[in-house]
């Protein structure tokens, strides 16, 4: 089934894990040395990376788990219990099993990185994260050789996500990445922006944020990450399958095909919110073209 989203990958088209080993010294030569991640790869393609406010990131959102109005999740996220919080890792991996939100905290590195968020519906922001790369985690799991993809699910609590009483979505949330995008250096999961812990409608504790890809791939308030050998279902390839693929990289040239995609409106300014030429890959082209390359991106979008 889904035959339209499979791709000829085999196991040795999957780059292989080693690779990923010196993926802090591939992002640091990136960078200028010691303005760390304040000069980005985005900004190094002359994507404007100046944030937009603390207020406009939490106050703009799309988390159908608290409703679909732009202001849902601010209003009703606020009842979301994130503490305890338990991440169950499973599937192809070495060391299977729960591991607590204190526990993931613990054990990863955090760090800042601002990256853009593009949404499928045309709009932008600019999000100063605090995260950690999805890889370590990954590794800390201990990822088997069979695994050639990461499927990801959101909390499934009715009785706080009023969302999910109504047939918005097929709950729970679910989403995927084929493993080398999983593995990516830019793939991070966050915890946190602008220096605080990651508030309800971002998708506390914990949500995955892969720059680019549109808004939708970037799960929220995830509890379950399964490695497997099959491309998994996500939510919205299966609520419309002919408007979100399975890869859904942010791409000018290909149309949604009730909108184009060649342009986005930055949220923020109000009356005078501006409207900015989308960049292939997100401005994120160098880094992760060759992840693609022999694909056809129409195609496969
Ligand atoms: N569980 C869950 N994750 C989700 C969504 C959602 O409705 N539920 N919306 C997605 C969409 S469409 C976008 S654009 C981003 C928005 O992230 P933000 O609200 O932090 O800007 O979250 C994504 N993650
Ligand atoms: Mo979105």
């Amino acid at each position: 089934m889904a035959g339209r989203w499979k791709n000829d990958l085999t196991l040795d088209d999957v780059t292989p894990r080693g690779i990923y080993l010196n993926r802090r010294q591939m992002l640091t030569s990136l960078t200028a040395a010691g303005l760390g991640l304040s000069v980005s790869p985005a900004a190094a393609q002359g994507a404007d990376l100046e944030p937009n406010t603390f207020e406009d990131i939490t106050s703009y959102n799309n988390f159908y788990e608290f409703g679909t109005g732009k202001s849902d999740p601010a209003e009703y996220a606020g009842q979301l219990t994130t503490s305890p919080w338990t991440v169950e890792i499973d599937g192809l991996v070495d060391r299977p099993g729960p591991v607590s939100m204190d526990d993931i905290l613990s054990r990863m590195e955090i760090e800042e990185r601002i990256y853009r968020l593009r949404c499928v519906e045309a709009w932008s922001m600019v999000i100063p994260w605090q995260g950690f790369e999805l890889a370590d985690l990954l590794e800390m799991a201990g990822v088997q050789d069979g695994a050639q993809f990461v499927a990801f699910q959101t909390l499934l609590r009715p009785e706080e996500m009023p969302g999910q009483k109504r047939p918005i979505l097929d709950w729970p949330y679910i989403e995927g990445l084929r493993l080398d995008e999983a593995m990516h250096p830019l793939t991070i999961m966050a915890t946190g922006l602008y220096g605080k812990p990651l508030p309800n409608q971002n998708g506390a504790p914990l949500r995955l944020v892969v720059p680019w890809k549109y808004g939708f791939k970037s799960i929220k308030s995830i509890v379950r990450i399964t490695l497997t050998d099959r491309q998994p279902e996500t939510t919205w390839n299966l609520a419309g399958p002919d408007e979100y693929g399975f890869y859904a990289n942010v791409n000018p040239n290909v149309d949604h095909p009730r909108w184009s995609q060649a342009t986005e409106r930055r949220v923020g300014g109000g009356l005078f919110s501006r409207r900015i030429d989308t960049m292939m890959f997100n401005g994120y082209e160098d880094e992760v073209a060759s992840l693609y390359r022999g694909m056809d991106l129409a195609e496969n979008y």
